[in-house]
Formats: structure tokens, C-alpha cells, sequence
């Protein structure tokens, strides 16, 4: 074990801070700041302070647990294997292979994504595969990929935010889910740039800009257009830019002209001065960027809906320029790489298509299987976990505790228990892994090396800094075992290395030439290097200095943009591509190089509110919870300041129902009912309703939540569906 400080980055979300870990007395780790990272530059939220309390055995899983007699119980790994084995076996064999499901997380590494989507496609021969990524940035994802060609969160480094002119964030709250990048936001407006915030309560986040718009939750879809119809109508489109960069505007623009002001006023409730100020904070600085979250993606129109923001970014020529730009403020820890080796339903490693009949030859060529094997794309998140017990018998599910997490959660939780058989890998007995016939203890950040790809398409190296407790095995371990029994004569585990370098070679290889392309990156750069952004492709004369000795001295430009030619040739020269801070500067990632704009209306809410649910709710997040809790609620600290669920709502509608601050109010939509303390705030609409979704039980936020999936991401409808609000009598 290093008995010095072991740089490394957070286990939770996107923005991957670094921090630096050092050994304590009693055998654990302290988080210890780390300023030379330029994310976060030492700064830390509470949930990273104190993510080594989930390191201790007191809260972990550290010994595999199969069912017997209806318990779980402990059992050596040998027996707990041999179950997971023959439980999907099983089903195999009975019911075929697309009975066996797989579900993962955008937590893992991307070494353990990329080994989870090759194990269900060539050990278990599924095409049933998806994960929580599909809840989380899909419909930006979507979108980008539509009008880019490419799909990466931010195509430019956050340092770049506090040069730009005027950000608008839609439906993000960094104040409590990001809170270190607040700080580009802070130095945007020291710089005389302008904050707008989108966001139907005035959160911490909203608290902080000059322009606060709070529509009502599902309609930033017609917001977004009425915007671009008063930039048509001001006379403040880019004519040159679209006429050079773009394809696709005369329709965007007739569609956006049907959106009036007034009639944009009537649906999302922001006035019209309101949204003429917007549109002048938004065009005359000479930068501006869109920066959207989950707000206006978790709608069943957020593909839509992201499409139109980039609407109007193009119409203003506000992306691929340097200090403007679209981009996604992607989730969970490896929310990026996480979609882009192969855990999605539709995908193969290196941001390949599954259908694509070249992606399918490449890939299998690296794995050493017939093309033809790969079975083709499946079902996504919410369909598969809705298909449990019926088509698909058998479940993996690694990184992801749906039963609190996913929408319509009380139905969810039945499809799982309905289940032929469960195992679950995780670090502690979340939910949804007390439910399993097997539980797998696995080994967690701190205690194993991989990489994740933040929020900016940086590429970081997590160091192993501590010895894991005994009981424990890695994902990377299971699978391996689990490839071994269920690969019978085949000697298939010898495709799924334990060690995770040894895994991300494999992967460099298969994500060779790809969208995301990750064959210039290696753990030896990585660790000379803060993060390396993809795409940053091998360099052909490189190939042979990398594994030698001798690399230490290539010298690297990082500001040499990948996307020029004559720059290509110098990083040649230097013998390592830099990587790629900044996309589409040049180009963008589509075959004639321009941007699609995409014609889009306005439309309803899955569920708009009526008689009997009058009153909309959405969800969202606190700053000392994460996700659905089940590492964060193991944290007495976090537990101190987040202590459990809430239904934030305004004074007026509180009046209504008789209810005082603290007093349980009962929310009640179609899927189900929850009860939670009110939390009495003008800063709501008073048409809406708020609860943050961490806590399991009777707080549950997603007993309510609306399945209704977007037509082309598969995002369910978590912002918004209709309820009606209870006081409840005791
Ligand atoms: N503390 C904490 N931090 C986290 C996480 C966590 O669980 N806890 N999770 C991580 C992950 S995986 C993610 S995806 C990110 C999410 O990060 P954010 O997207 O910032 O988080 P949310 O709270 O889900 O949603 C953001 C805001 O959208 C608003 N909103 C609700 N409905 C609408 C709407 O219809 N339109 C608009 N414009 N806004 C709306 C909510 O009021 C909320 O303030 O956070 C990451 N960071
Ligand atoms: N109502 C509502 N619901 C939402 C959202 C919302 O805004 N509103 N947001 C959605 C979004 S954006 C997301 S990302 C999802 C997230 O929701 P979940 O998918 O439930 O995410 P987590 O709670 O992070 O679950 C991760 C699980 O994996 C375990 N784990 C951590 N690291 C590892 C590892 O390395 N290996 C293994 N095997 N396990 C590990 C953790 O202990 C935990 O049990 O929730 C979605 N649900
Ligand atoms: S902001 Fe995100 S990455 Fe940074 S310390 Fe907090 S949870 Fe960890
Ligand atoms: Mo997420």
C-alpha cells in the first residue's frame, strides 16, 4: 500500500473532482484537497468530504449472500458464483438467451462498462442490455447526436465558461448537484457576463442569476421556440453562420414562427418582456452558450426539446465557435463513458451502433467472435425492467438500485420480485439487492483502479489507495468467473480480464476509430496527464513508442485542435494525438460537416393536470443525498443535512390544503401515493410541486412518476405528471 497521498477523483458525479487520498491509522483513507486538478482545483461538495464512510466494513456488503429459505445468507464466493451461473443458465437454456437481462450504471468505470455490454452480448448471447444512463442525459444525447453527429456533454472545457458572454442553464441546479463548478458561473459574472436560469423553482442555483425564468415544468420545449422567434423577429440571426455551417433552417424557423410570444407566455407562464429580456442577455455579447440538464431532457419530449435550445444556438451561430456552444451537464460519475462502450442497448464500444453492420466486424474482430453472433439492439431501461417476469426471467444488475430510482417504482419493484432470479452486484444492500437471490460484495473507487470520463469528455485515471475488505471481489472478477462457468469449453474468461488496465487496453482497441475514440489514451498518460479529452485516436508511428520507454518525452500541445488537419500532422510529428478540448470548431461531426437543424413543435405533458390531479410534480435532487441514497444514506454527516424526503410547495397551494411547514402532505397521482414533510417555499410555483427522489419507503418520489418515454431517447417523463396534494390527518 503507497503510505503517501494517492491522487484520485470522487466516486459520485460527473464533474469527477480530483482529491487526493491518504492513509489513516486505523487502515481506511482521509480525503485530502488536490489543487492541481483543474476542475475542481481542491474544491469539494460534502458528499465527496466524506465518501470514505462508505468505505468502512460497518456499512458494507463483505460477504456474497444467495436466498435460502427465503433469507439471505452468507455463502463462500464459490457457491454464490455457482448460483448466478446456474440461475441465468437456467433461463438459457429454458426460455433462450434474450430471457437473461443485464442492467448497469454510469457509475462504473469504463473498463466495467465495456466488459459488462461484451458479457451480455458474448457470454450471454442477450440482446437484453441497457442501464441508468437511459434515465439520466439520453435525450441530450439523442439530440446532440442528431444536429452534431456527435453526442459528448460539454464540447468544450468549463474553464471556457467564465470567457463567454451569457450562459443560459436550463433545468441544471449545480448549487446542489455540481457544487465546485459554481464557481465558472461566479467568475462568468465577475467577467460582466450574464447568468440565466431556467427552472420552475428559484433554487440556490436561480438564487445566483440576473434572469430567473420559471416556467411550468414540461414546457421548456415552447420556451426554447418563442425564444427563436423573437431572434427571427429582432433580426438577430447569424445569416452567414447558418448559411455556412448549417442545413435544415428554413423549416426550423417557419416552426418556430408559429410560436408567438403570447401564445409561449399562455403555455410556459414567463412573461413576454420576460423572454425579450432573455433573447437581449442571450444575443448581444459576442459568445453565449446553452447549458441544459435533467430539467428539459426528462421529458417524454426531451429530445425535442434539447433539439430546440440547439435551435437556437445555431440560428444565433452559437455553437462550434470557440467560447459559445451547446452542451449537456451529464450526471453520474462516468455518465459519459459510461454510454459509450457498449452498456446501451443499441451500442458497441466506442460509440458504435449496434446495427451497423462495419461497427459489428470491427468490434467482434477485437473480441474474436463472428459478426454475426452479436445479437442485435434491445430494449431500453424502463421497457426492459417493465418486461421482468414476463419475457426476461433473469436479471444482472450491476451499478443501478431501481427500485427506488426508477419511474412508476411500486410497479418496478413487483416486476423485479416477480423475477425467476436476481443477482446484484454492489457495495452495500441497496433496495433493490435485498430483493436478489444472490448478492455480490464488490470493491468500490478507492479500492481499484479504472477510468471515467467526466462531464467534459476529460478521460481520468481512479487510483487504487487502499486494500479493500476481505470478502470483497471486483465487477471486473465476477464477470470473469462468471464467463468461466458459463462459458463452458469455450474458455470464454479469458475475454474478460480481472486486471483493468489490462481491460482498457482491450478497449482502446475496440474503440479504434469510433466516435469515441480512446486508442491514443493510456493509464501511463493519464497519470502524467490531468485527464485526456477524447476522440484522440492512436497515432499510427506512436504505436510502438507508447509501449516502450521512451514516450515520457513526447511532448505534448494540448491546445492543438484535433480537428485541424495541419495540427493532426504536428501531434504526428509529436507522436501522441493531444486529444480534444474543443469539438466542431471546423466541423461538425456530420458527413457534409454542418449542423442539422431540427424542425420541432410545441407539446403537451404526457399527463396534463386535470380535476381530480390538478397540481404538477416534479423531481429532482438535494445537495447531501445522492441518487437513489443507497451509498449517501450510509453517511451520518450527509444524513445530519438531508435527513429524509420532503414536498416542497408554495404558501397558497399549503393554504389550501391546511397544511404547516413539517406537517405530512400526501401526494397522490395515477401510479400511487407518497407521503413526505411539507416544505412551504415561495420560491415554487404555486402550481407545482417538488420532491427530491432519494429515499425508498412511504417518501418515495417515484411511486408517482410517469413511465411515458420519449419517442426517440426512451427518457421517461421524471419532471413532470399530474398529482394531487393531501393533507394528511393524523
Ligand atoms: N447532490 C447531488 N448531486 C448530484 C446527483 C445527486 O443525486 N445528488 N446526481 C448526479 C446526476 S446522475 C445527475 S443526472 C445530475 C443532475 O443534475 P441537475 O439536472 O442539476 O438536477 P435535478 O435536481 O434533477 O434537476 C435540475 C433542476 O431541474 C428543475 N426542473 C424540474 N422540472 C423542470 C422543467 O420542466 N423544466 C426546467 N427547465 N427545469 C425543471 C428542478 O427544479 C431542478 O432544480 O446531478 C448529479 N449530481
Ligand atoms: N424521480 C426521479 N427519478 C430519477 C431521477 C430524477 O431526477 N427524478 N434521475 C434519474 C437519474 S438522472 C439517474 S442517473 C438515476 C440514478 O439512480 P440509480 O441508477 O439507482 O443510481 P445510484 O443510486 O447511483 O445506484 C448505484 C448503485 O450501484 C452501487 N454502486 C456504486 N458503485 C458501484 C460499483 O462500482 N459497482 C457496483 N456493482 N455497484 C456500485 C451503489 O451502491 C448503488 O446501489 O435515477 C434516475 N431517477
Ligand atoms: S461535486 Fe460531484 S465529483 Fe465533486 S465532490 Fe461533489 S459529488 Fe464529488
Ligand atoms: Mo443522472
Amino acid at each position: 500500500m503507497p503510505n503517501s497521498a494517492t491522487p484520485t477523483h470522487c466516486p459520485y458525479c460527473a464533474l469527477q473532482c480530483g482529491m487526493n487520498l491518504t492513509p489513516q491509522q486505523d487502515g481506511g483513507v482521509a480525503v485530502v484537497e488536490r489543487p492541481d486538478f483543474p476542475v475542481n482545483k481542491g474544491a469539494l461538495c460534502g458528499k465527496g468530504r466524506t465518501a470514505p464512510a462508505v468505505l468502512s466494513s460497518s456499512v458494507r456488503l463483505t460477504s456474497p449472500l444467495v436466498r435460502s429459505g427465503g433469507e439471505l445468507v452468507p455463502a463462500t464466493w464459490d457457491e454464490a458464483l455457482d448460483r448466478v451461473a446456474e440461475g441465468l443458465a437456467r433461463t438459457r437454456t429454458e426460455h433462450g438467451p434474450d430471457a437473461c437481462g443485464v442492467f448497469g450504471g454510469g457509475g462504473l468505470t469504463n473498463e466495467k462498462a465495456y466488459s459488462l455490454g461484451k458479457f451480455a452480448r458474448i457470454v450471454l448471447g442477450t440482446s437484453q442490455i441497457d442501464y441508468n444512463g437511459r434515465f439520466c442525459m439520453s435525450s441530450a444525447a439523442a439530440a446532440g447526436m442528431k444536429a452534431f453527429g456527435l453526442d459528448r456533454g460539454l464540447p468544450f472545457p468549463l474553464e471556457d465558461i467564465p470567457k463567454t458572454g451569457c450562459v443560459i442553464l436550463v433545468g441544471s441546479n449545480p448549487a446542489e448537484t455540481m457544487p465546485p463548478s459554481l464557481r465558472y458561473f461566479t467568475e462568468l459574472r465577475e467577467n460582466g457576463g450574464t447568468l440565466i436560469v431556467i427552472d420552475p423553482r428559484r433554487t440556490r442555483t436561480a438564487e445566483q442569476a440576473d434572469l430567473h425564468l420559471a416556467p411550468r415544468p414540461g414546457t421548456d420545449l415552447a420556451l426554447a421556440l418563442g425564444l427563436l422567434h423573437l431572434v427571427v423577429a429582432e433580426g438577430r440571426v447569424d445569416e452567414e453562420y447558418v448559411q455556412e455551417r448549417t442545413v435544415g433552417w428554413e423549416d426550423a424557423r417557419a416552426a418556430a414562427m408559429a410560436h408567438w410570444p403570447e401564445y409561449v407566455e399562455r403555455i410556459t407562464g414567463v412573461s413576454v418582456p420576460q423572454l425579450r429580456e432573455a433573447v437581449r442577455l442571450f444575443c448581444e455579447p459576442e459568445h453565449a452558450m446553452v447549458l441544459t440538464a435533467r430539467g428539459p431532457e426528462q421529458q417524454s419530449k426531451g429530445t425535442d426539446t434539447v433539439g430546440a435550445w440547439i435551435n437556437l444556438c445555431l440560428a444565433t451561430g452559437r455553437a462550434g465557435r470557440p467560447l459559445s456552444g451547446y452542451g449537456c451537464l451529464t450526471g453520474q460519475g462516468n455518465g459519459q463513458g459510461g454510454r459509450e462502450h457498449g452498456q446501451k442497448a443499441d451500442q458497441l464500444p466506442g460509440y458504435r451502433k449496434l446495427d451497423d453492420p462495419a461497427a459489428r466486424r470491427h468490434v467482434a474482430e477485437v473480441w474474436g467472435v463472428d459478426p454475426d453472433s452479436l445479437p442485435g439492439p434491445g430494449r431500453s431501461a424502463y421497457e426492459l425492467l417493465d418486461a421482468l417476469g414476463t419475457d426476461i426471467k433473469s436479471l444482472l444488475l450491476m451499478g443501478s438500485n431501481p427500485v427506488v430510482s426508477a419511474p412508476r417504482a411500486a410497479h418496478i419493484e413487483e416486476r423485479i420480485k416477480s423475477l425467476d432470479f436476481l443477482a446484484v452486484c454492489d457495495v452495500v444492500m441497496s433496495e433493490t439487492a435485498a430483493l436478489a437471490d444472490v448478492v455480490l460484495p464488490v470493491t468500490q473507487w478507492a479500492e481499484e483502479t479504472g477510468t471515467t470520463t467526466n462531464l467534459e469528455g476529460r478521460v481520468l485515471l481512479r487510483r487504487r489507495a487502499i486494500t479493500p475488505p476481505e470478502g470483497v471481489r471486483s465487477d471486473l472478477e465476477v464477470m470473469h468467473e462468471l464467463a468461466a462457468r458459463l462459458g463452458g469449453e469455450r474458455g470464454l474468461e479469458k475475454g474478460f480480464p480481472t486486471d483493468p488496465e489490462e481491460v482498457f487496453e482491450e478497449l482502446r482497441r475496440a474503440s479504434a476509430g469510433g466516435a469515441a475514440d480512446y486508442s491514443g489514451i493510456t493509464y501511463r498518460r493519464l497519470a502524467e496527464e490531468n485527464g485526456v479529452f477524447w476522440p484522440c485516436p492512436a497515432v499510427p508511428e506512436a504505436a510502438d513508442a507508447e509501449s516502450s520507454e521512451d514516450c515520457e518525452d513526447a511532448s505534448l500541445d494540448a491546445t492543438a485542435g484535433a480537428d485541424d488537419p495541419a495540427q493532426d500532422e504536428e501531434a504526428a510529428a509529436a507522436s501522441v494525438h493531444p486529444g480534444t478540448p474543443r469539438l466542431f470548431l471546423d466541423r461538425f461531426a456530420t458527413p457534409d460537416g454542418r449542423a442539422r437543424f431540427v424542425p420541432v413543435s410545441h407539446r403537451a405533458i404526457a399527463e396534463e393536470p386535470d380535476d381530480e390531479y390538478p397540481v404538477l410534480l416534479t423531481t429532482g435532487r438535494v445537495v447531501a443525498q445522492y441518487q437513489s441514497g443507497a451509498q449517501t444514506r450510509r453517511v451520518d454527516e450527509l444524513n445530519a443535512a438531508a435527513p429524509g424526503p420532503f414536498v416542497e410547495l408554495h404558501p397558497r397551494l399549503a393554504a389550501r390544503l391546511g397544511a404547516a411547514e413539517g406537517d405530512p402532505v400526501a401526494v397522490v397521482s395515477r401510479r400511487g401515493r407518497a407521503v413526505a414533510p411539507a416544505r412551504i417555499t415561495t420560491g415554487i410555483r404555486p402550481d407545482t410541486v417538488f420532491m427530491p427522489f432519494h429515499w425508498p419507503g412511504e417518501g418515495r418520489a417515484n411511486t408517482l412518476t410517469n413511465p411515458a418515454l420519449d419517442p426517440t431517447s426512451r427518457m421517461p417523463e421524471f419532471k413532470a405528471c399530474a398529482v394531487r396534494v393531501e393533507a394528511v390527518r393524523s
